[in-house]
């Protein structure tokens, strides 16, 4: 294979904290060859004479001196992650030990690799194509086992598979339209508009179906951003140390407590929920505490999920009446807290209250009784959740979920362009019109794999990929 960069790239690809083993991983058409500048055998072999997939013992030089005692394994071009060839050293892990064995890899004439480089010649070598790429980065930070599943799924190219079905009956119709425009004495476009009209609202009607798809794609992906809200003393800190199992956050009986916004992630039932505990909203007069409200308020504006914990055992004011009117048109769990002790406020009251606030019978609201003193009621806390979010479960069959906001955008933008070539059909519009906006989709389409995406735009996405990846 004709290897298309010139230099060779070395980067440490394990984790930078002490560890069993470390990871230097070389590739280029010479890494071999420099390999062999550092790595000593007992029988003086040489790596560039080895094979592929293959296993050796030595030891690593930096100028004539002896760093680590190593496992070095040779890979051939086209056989490896970039499709170049590869050498991977496995050193002792501990920190300065991988970071000397890298040194000496880069003495002997190795360039360091920008983050993200590897995953990128691989892309550019046509190992795999952008969607499939990006989908190695999302098993690296998978949150839970959903994320994980989805982004597998991915990279054995679920998402690209799709959509290169859908761009490859769009690229028929195309040509088909240019070759008839091109020759209009052997080709006619009679009757066409219709038959173009019924293939075209089929891929719509199938993106739209990935696109429906995006919404759980990004919870799954990013977590569900939950944001407890209720006044002071309600027991906010108290469900978030019980939802977290351990005491994160401080709790007293001093209203006021909790002044800023402490972030934390939970796994239930499979879903990431990343929590978010605020300050106590009412209204204050200190103005540190006065901070703290407002940037609870602001975090609420978008969350995924409210968690509003209402003390029952104190009657309802105006502060409620305040934070009801955060809940508009978000999914929201009213807790009723205390309920080990005497409660003078009830889902009626509560029902009433919302009411007042504007909240209407269909926004998404369920009142739970619970006691985050003595643990009671987290249990229907959980489920409920589950329940809003997925259905009770996420299915994983052959459902593909669009779990990337650049794929959902270029999704989006296929699924405008089509609706104007049908218009254009409707319209009468001349036929070159219809061509105009299906090679507008293609394009879009061909953006999530990467095949219409600009040099510039490729390195951005390519720079967000972590190290030595
Ligand atoms: N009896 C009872 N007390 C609770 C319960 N949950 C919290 N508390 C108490 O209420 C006070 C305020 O709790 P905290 O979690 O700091 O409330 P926050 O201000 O909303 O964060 C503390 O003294 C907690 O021990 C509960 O379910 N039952
Ligand atoms: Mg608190």
């Amino acid at each position: 294979m004709t290897e298309k960069f010139e230099d060779t790239i070395a980067a440490i690809s394990t984790a930078m904290a002490p560890s069993g083993i470390g990871i230097v991983r070389i590739s280029g058409a010479e890494a071999p060859k420099i390999a062999d500048r550092v790595y000593r055998s007992n029988k003086g072999k040489r790596l560039a004479d080895q094979k592929g997939y293959t296993v050796h013992h030595g030891y690593i030089e930096d100028h004539g001196e002896r760093i680590d005692e190593v496992l070095v394994m040779v890979l051939r071009a086209p056989h490896s992650y970039t499709g170049e060839n590869t050498i991977e050293i496995d050193c002792h892990g501990g920190v300065l030990a991988t970071r000397k064995v890298l040194e000496a890899v880069l003495h002997a004439g190795a360039r360091p690799a920008e983050p993200g480089e590897f995953s990128k010649r691989a892309f550019l070598n046509g190992r795999m194509d952008l969607s499939q790429a990006e989908a190695v980065m999302d098993i690296i930070s998978a949150k839970n086992d959903y994320a994980l599943k989805s982004a597998q799924q991915q990279l054995a190219g679920s998402v690209s598979g799709e959509v290169r079905e859908i761009r490859g009956k769009l690229l028929y119709e195309t040509a088909r339209i240019e070759a008839a425009l091109d020759d209009p004495e052997h080709m006619s476009l009679d009757g066409y508009g219709e038959i173009l009209r019924k293939a075209v609202l089929q891929q719509r009607e199938k993106i739209q179906h990935l696109l429906m798809t995006a919404d759980s794609g990004r919870l799954m992906q990013e977590g569900i951003k939950t944001v407890i809200l209720g006044k002071p003393n309600a027991g906010k800190s108290s469900l978030l140390n019980l939802l977290l199992g351990e005491d994160r956050a401080i709790v007293t009986d001093i209203a006021g407590t909790t002044r800023d916004v402490l972030e934390e992630q939970i796994n239930i039932r499979g879903i990431t929920l990343r929590i978010l505990d605020t300050a106590g909203i009412r209204n204050a007069e200190d103005q540190i505490e006065k901070i703290g409200i407002n940037r609870a308020i602001d975090q609420a504006k978008d969350a995924d999920l409210i968690l509003y914990v209402a003390d029952s055992s104190v009657p309802l004011d105006e502060n409620d009446h305040e934070i009801m009117t955060l809940m508009k048109g978000k999914k929201a769990i009213i807790l009723l807290n205390k309920s080990d002790l005497e409660t003078v406020v009830t889902e009626d009251l509560i029902r009433r209250e919302m009411k007042n606030a504007g909240l209407q019978e269909n926004d998404e609201t369920v009142i739970l009784g619970i006691s985050a003193k003595n643990k009671q009621g987290l249990d229907q806390l959980e489920k409920q959740i589950e329940k809003m979010f997925f259905n009770g479960k996420i299915v994983f069959n052959d459902q593909i979920y669009i779990t990337n906001a650049r794929h959902k955008k270029a999704l989006e933008d296929a699924c405008e362009s089509l609706g104007y070539v049908i218009k254009s059909i409707d319209e009468q519009m001349p036929e070159d019109f219809w061509s105009i906006d299906l090679m507008g989709a293609i394009d879009a389409l061909g953006r999530i794999t990467g095949e219409t995406l600009g040099e510039d735009l490729v390195n951005e996405i390519f720079a967000k990929f972590c190290m030595g990846k």
